[in-house]
């Protein structure tokens, strides 16, 4: 099966962006012109696609005629395109070659896209980020650090002379971090030169989903829950907790699924299909087992937030098990839910799910094998996925960082004042005054109760500077070990 992409917009190519900041910027590097080329990379699931953006020059690097190599894992669950994706553009990769990057985007498995007349097919089945997927970001990387050649027996120094086999690291764009970390969990002993990782506000584990989802707010421009924001009113009034030692802890007595209301649960698969099954699953808020909706929304009383007297229904993500569509839930909502429809992923289906697709696991793994592994996870105020459980604040952050520190990963919490400021200046934005500078390896207990304090800012516009002064910091302590 093949994944087809719409051709989205022109390609930005070599001629760079727009905008008077980056001609004053090219003081910094002779010209500043982003090279960029197609490249097919030979891995066990057959040949993948990928696109590499580097300096043009040969000394534009980072370090002179040197430079690091970033490699990019888009979020959401489907597939993304070598021509940029929603939040990710190609501007974005250019800014970071500007830096004196290489920057190298991918394909997964499966995936097909037309760019400017001519198609880009990537062998292998589109398996939702399984296992082909992770192998294929196995040798992406392998690529990347030198280790492999392309299809046609190039090198990545053919293309871009001055990408740093040494000085290797991955972007885990939103969910784009659970295939990285589950690809350093069952491939680490390959990969241990990989050097650093940028994670951006990665949902960690399937429970902290049990939260709700940003996307789910109810009213776009009210403050439903009064957090200061307008668009994280999409929280689960029946989430429950989530605790690090206890995990998500909720009344399951709330679940129901029901037939007979006559209402279905659509889910879409990413060969454009659709899977409809009946009835729907759902907490009971008002406990008449009975889907209560207006307009398609569990905001009965219109008060731009889900209250607990009302109901909250459960999502699920498609998936081919067998050759056969499937929707999987969270573990725990599926364990306490017996009789569902066999499209549903059986429990056993569930945790196999999972199991390559969460980072909470991962790391532990990861971590032993590459023990030299440096991370920043970058998070904002506003989290662009979840909204978080009452009491622990910013739980999917804080269970990483956890993680970080409980194997010993240096980790820092956003990056260091110096370099978004640098990049802000750059880009005529002040920095925020109320950016927390989080000294690194923070004890946990240090970080716990005050995620929310130590997050950036609302980084809504201004994510990708974020995570470039990541990218920037980590490369640079790379470099000067
Ligand atoms: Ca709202
Ligand atoms: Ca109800
Ligand atoms: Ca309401």
């Amino acid at each position: 099966m093949f994944i087809l992409l719409a051709t989205i917009g022109t390609i930005i190519g070599c001629d760079g962006g727009s905008g008077s900041n980056h001609e004053e910027e090219a003081a910094a590097s002779p010209t500043g012109a982003v090279a960029n080329t197609f490249v097919q990379i030979p891995t066990d699931v057959g040949k993948i696609w990928a696109r590499v953006f580097y300096p043009e020059g040969v000394n534009e690097y980072r370090y002179g005629t040197a430079g690091p190599v970033a490699v990019y894992i888009d979020g959401s669950t489907t597939a993304w395109s070598l021509n940029g994706s929603g939040k990710t553009s190609l501007e974005d990769f250019e800014k970071v070659v500007r830096e004196g990057f290489v920057v190298i985007t991918w394909h997964l498995p499966g995936t097909t896209e037309m760019i400017e007349g001519k198609t880009y097919a990537s062998d292998g089945t589109f398996d939702y980020r399984g296992e082909d997927s992770i192998a294929a970001l196995r040798d992406v990387l392998k690529f990347a650090m030198g280790d492999l050649s392309s299809a046609e027996g190039h090198p990545l120094t053919s293309i871009a002379p001055g990408a740093d086999s040494d000085n290797v690291g991955v972007i885990g764009f939103s969910n784009g971090g659970n295939l990285a970390w589950a690809t350093l969990d069952q491939h680490g002993s390959e990969l241990s030169q990989l050097a650093w990782y940028v994670g951006y506000e990665t949902p960690i584990d399937n429970e902290t989903r049990g939260v709700g989802r940003i996307h789910s707010d109810p009213n776009n421009s009210t403050d439903g829950r009064e957090t200061g924001f307008t668009t994280d009113d999409g929280f689960n009034p029946h989430a429950g907790s989530w605790t690090e030692e206890e995990g998500w802890d909720f009344d399951t007595a709330k679940l129901v699924y029901n037939t007979t209301s006559g209402k279905t649960m659509k889910f879409k698969f990413a060969d454009g299909t659709a899977l409809t099954l009946p009835g729907m699953i759902f907490f009971d808020g008002n406990g008449n087992n009975y889907p209560d909706q207006i307009a398609g929304s569990c905001d009965i009383n219109g008060n731009g937030k889900f209250d607990t007297t009302e109901d909250f229904t459960i999502g699920g993500n498609p998936v081919e098990i067998a050759g056969e569509k499937k929707v999987v839930l969270p573990i725990r909502v599926r364990e306490a839910m017996p009789n569902l429809p066999s499209q549903v992923a059986t429990v056993t289906e569930t945790i196999e799910y999972w199991s390559k697709r969460e980072m909470a696991a991962s790391i532990p793994v990861a971590a032993a094998q590459n023990p030299n592994l440096e991370t920043i996870l970058f998070y904002s105020k506003l989290d662009h996925d979840l909204p978080f459980f009452p009491g622990s604040p910013h739980a999917h952050i804080y269970a990483g960082y956890a993680l970080h520190m409980d194997n010993g990963l240096w980790v820092r919490l956003n990056p260091a004042r110096s370099y978004v400021k640098d990049l802000f200046s750059k880009e005529g934005v002040t920095i925020p005054e109320t950016y927390a500078e989080n000294e690194p390896n923070l004890p946990k207990s240090t970080v716990r109760e005050v995620m929310h304090d130590l997050a950036a800012p609302d980084a809504t516009n201004h994510y990708w500077l974020y995570l470039t002064a990541s990218m920037n910091e980590l490369a640079d302590r790379k470099k000067n070990q």
